[in-house]
Order: structure tokens, then sequence, then C-alpha cells
């Protein structure tokens, strides 16, 4: 799983925009444990945005996103405890709810808002 997530960050780092002028991403860690969703901020301007989902927890957690009214809902897949993976997403302006979407989690507290605006 270890090998897998560091292949991963390298395919998203190659995938980075090598223009000079576009801004670097922001950059959102979510700190899960059992029962919550911690975010780093609970702000971001629209863009790009690197997601991180943190497991301070005992239990695997994983993460969704998902704009308020949108469509598409991004994921991070199960994160072992003590372990950490990122997505990389362009974010519109908007409210994302975000939660873990394991067993019961997300009714046990496993959620967040997160608020995209400029
Ligand atoms: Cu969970």
């Amino acid at each position: 799983m270890r090998r897998l997530a560091a292949a991963a960050l390298v395919v998203v780092a190659g995938a980075a925009p090598a223009s000079a002028s576009a801004p670097p991403p922001a950059r959102l860690q979510v700190a899960a444990k059992e029962f919550s969703l911690t975010l780093s901020r609970a702000k971001l301007k629209p863009g790009w945005a690197i997601v991180e989902l943190a497991n301070y927890g005992e239990d695997p957690h994983d993460l969704r996103l998902r704009r308020v009214g949108g469509t598409v809902t991004r994921s991070i897949s199960v994160v072992e405890a003590g372990d950490q993976r990122s997505l990389r997403a362009r974010l519109l302006p908007g409210r994302y709810r975000l939660w873990c979407s394991l067993a019961d989690h997300a009714a046990r507290g496993m959620r967040a808002t997160l608020v995209v605006s400029g």
C-alpha cells in the first residue's frame, strides 16, 4: 500500500503545471481520527489544490469530497492508521462537503465543510 501511494504521488508531481505564472496549488490537510475530520483551513481560493488525508486515528479511513450542487465526487481511497495520501483537484467556488465513507463514520462525526471563494 505504501509503495502504491508513493507511486501515485510521483504521478501527481509529474502532472504539476510547468508554467511559471501558474500559482502554486493551495494545500489542505484533513486530519482524520475516530471520529472527526479536522481541516487545516476552513477556506481556500478557487483553483488547484492538493488535499491530503492524514490518518491520526487507529482505524482505516477514506475521504470523499463533493461540491454542494455538483455531480463529481472526488475520493482518496482507504488510508491506514499513521499513513497519508493526497489528491489534486481544481476547486470551483462553492461549498464542499468532505466525509469518510467507511461504515457509519460520517454519521459519527467524520464530516466537514470547506468553503472555496475568491
Ligand atoms: Cu472513517
